[in-house]
């Protein structure tokens, strides 16, 4: 251990601790651009390149920079000489001088790390001046760079690269024309991204920020001819209310509906309630394809993954070509919800499904692409027309000036509205598979399942595994998130080697609640941790927990589908994938 002084207080650390990270363990913060770090999700930027966290060492003469430079035994540290603050002022003025001064209509305000940063340094005039850096924009469906506002501090690189393993990112060209970017400054469309948005999440500007469509969804609303409908994804619930200054952990899912009343829409409705249907759909697939694959059916290839996540399934499209046929061909919730309303509800309003528009809002950047798929689509006309981010709806919600604190809370419209808790739980890691293993269980084994509760399935590791006794037969079941983890699973799966019947992927680490399209959380894993306590705490409540058990689940069969993989199912919930 290595015993030192930081700013007058002592502190003890570990060697190889850094000091920026001595600092914060006894309450000191060191100001930082570039460095993050986010340790249960495997994710450390630490460049060294921005050098705002700079630190006056006694008998040093050059400033070090905090986040590079590991403790000594008696060291002795300030980290607020005058020194130290007019050597960060220079750095910010030097970034600031290659920024556009954006900041009134930026999408980042308020929420941007270098804004904040130039204001708590108090600068009010840049010094240096001259020709600013200019690069080619890039709108995808999902995502908007403009790297004009980039400030080279690589951390989206870092976690395309080594948490994600997408490999999308990377620097490109030298001194004043560098940038970061996918290989020959394509545009990230032509490119294997995968739109899980993690680069959005931990992007300190607005370089790289989430395509608006907010003015889609107005422009529905305002339409007479209109019927708009919207469905609201789980993980929305836990975070929403952080964008309106709650607590992380937070549940605000009355006030969510209250708010999406007030905004206009005819009919507030639930993703969790397609969650319930995808349930019963992959449930049924997955015992299908077990049992014939206990009765010696060579053709059945397990484990099953999970398919509910639109940037898992272009991963796997674009890196495992080969293994297509095993994901589940379930759509997922956001698309079935689209595919019933189209269908079921359209037709219990009698109305024509392109008189309905389906609005979705989600914790997430790659369901703005899953939803623009030609295969959910029919003559055009999208099952699903919009999907706009937890972000964009706290912006329209401020637009219409409602003070989203002050709701009373309402309840979701019904049908498609009602939701059991296995539906909730499919916001965090571990909780799509928790849910199908709530209805498997009973339509397996045909008896009652007491603890609904599989605490084996939950937590924060990136890679996790569980046995489930199905009554005797033992369900090797693994779970992924972030998709470097889900590499690792799926290359044993290539190589024969995989112990799993069943596995879960996520996209991103922490599952929905770690969506691309949530509140900021500014490298903070304890708001995550904060959403996934919120979204259990959720399902506790919920009277219903089974996703068998939903009553308008069960009306929805008796009316209209008939049972799950029913041909009606097959058409309208399931669907293929892409090599
Ligand atoms: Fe998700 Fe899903 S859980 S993918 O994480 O299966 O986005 O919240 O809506 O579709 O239900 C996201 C969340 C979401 C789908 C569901
Ligand atoms: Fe990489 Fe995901 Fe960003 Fe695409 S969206 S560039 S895959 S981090």
């Amino acid at each position: 251990i290595i015993k030192l002084i930081i700013d007058d207080k002592p502190v003890v650390v570990e060697q190889g601790t850094t000091i920026l990270e001595a600092a914060k363990s006894i309450g000191i913060k060191i100001p930082s651009l570039c460095y993050m770090k986010m340790d249960d999700l495997n994710f450390e930027n630490k460049p060294g390149g921005c050098r705002v966290c700079v630190i006056e060492v006694e008998g040093r003469r050059n400033l070090a920079p905090a986040c590079k430079t590991e403790c000594t035994e008696g060291m002795v540290v300030k980290t607020h000489t005058v020194r130290v603050i007019n050597a960060r002022r220079t750095v910010v003025e030097l970034i600031l001088s290659d920024h556009p001064a954006e900041c009134l209509t930026c999408a980042k305000s308020g929420e941007c790390e270098l804004q904040e940063l130039a204001q708590n340094l108090g600068i009010r005039e840049i010094h240096y001046t001259g020709e600013q850096s200019h690069y080619k924009g890039d709108q995808s469906p999902a995502i908007i760079r403009e790297m004009d506002k980039c400030i080279m501090c690589r951390r989206c690189e870092t976690i395309c690269n080594e948490v994600q393993t997408v490999g999308v990112l990377s620097a490109v060209n030298r001194g004043f024309e560098s940038v970061v970017a996918p290989a020959f400054e394509m545009d990230l469309d032509h490119s294997v991204c995968t739109y899980c948005g993690q680069c959005v999440a931990v992007c300190p500007t607005g370089a790289l920020t989430e395509r608006d469509y907010t003015w889609k969804v107005i422009e529905a609303l305002v339409d007479p001819q209109k019927t708009v409908v919207v469905q609201t994804a789980p993980a929305v619930r836990a975070a929403l209310g952080e964008a309106f200054g709650m607590e992380p952990g937070t549940l605000v899912t009355g006030k969510m509906v209250s708010a999406l009343k007030k905004l206009g829409f005819d009919y507030v409705f639930d993703t969790d309630f397609a969650a319930d249907l995808t349930i019963m759909e992959e449930g049924t697939e997955f015992l299908d394809r077990l049992t014939r694959y206990l009765d010696g059916d060579k053709s059945v290839k397990l484990p099953i993954l999970t398919s509910c996540c639109p940037a898992w399934v272009k991963f796997f499209e674009h890196q495992f070509p080969e293994m297509i046929d095993i994901p589940s061909t379930a759509k997922s919730p956001q698309q079935m919800f689209g595919a019933i309303a189209k269908s079921y509800f359209a037709k219990k309003l009698n109305k024509k499904r392109e008189d309905l528009v389906v609005v979705s809002v989600m914790p997430c950047l790659a369901k703005k692409y899953e939803c623009t798929r030609e295969e959910f689509a029919i003559n055009g006309d999208a099952d699903v027309n919009v999907s706009i981010t937890t972000r964009e709806l706290a912006r329209l919600i401020r637009n219409a000036n409602i003070d989203f604190a002050s709701l009373d809370d309402e309840d979701f419209d019904q049908p498609l509205g009602e939701s059991t808790g296995a539906g909730v739980i499919f916001g965090t890691t571990g909780g799509v598979i928790e849910a199908a293993v709530r209805t498997a269980y009973e339509l397996h084994t045909g008896k009652h399942l007491e603890k609904v509760e599989f605490e084996e399935l939950r937590g924060m590791e990136g890679l996790r595994k569980a046995t489930v006794d199905f009554d005797g037969m033992k369900l090797n079941i693994g779970i992924a998130h972030g998709l470097g983890n889900a590499r690792k699973l799926l290359e044993d799966v290539r190589a024969g080697k995989s112990e799993f019947h069943a596995i879960e992927i996520m996209a991103c680490p922490g599952g929905c609640i770690g969506g691309g399209g949530q509140p900021y959380h500014h490298g903070n894993v304890d708001i995550l941790k904060k959403r996934q306590k919120a979204i259990y705490r959720e399902d506790a409540g919920k009277a219903i927990r089974k996703s068998h058990e939903n009553p308008f689940i069960q009306e929805l069969y008796s009316e209209f589908l008939g049972r799950p993989l029913s041909d009606l199912s097959h058409e309208l919930l399931h669907t293929h994938y892409f090599n």
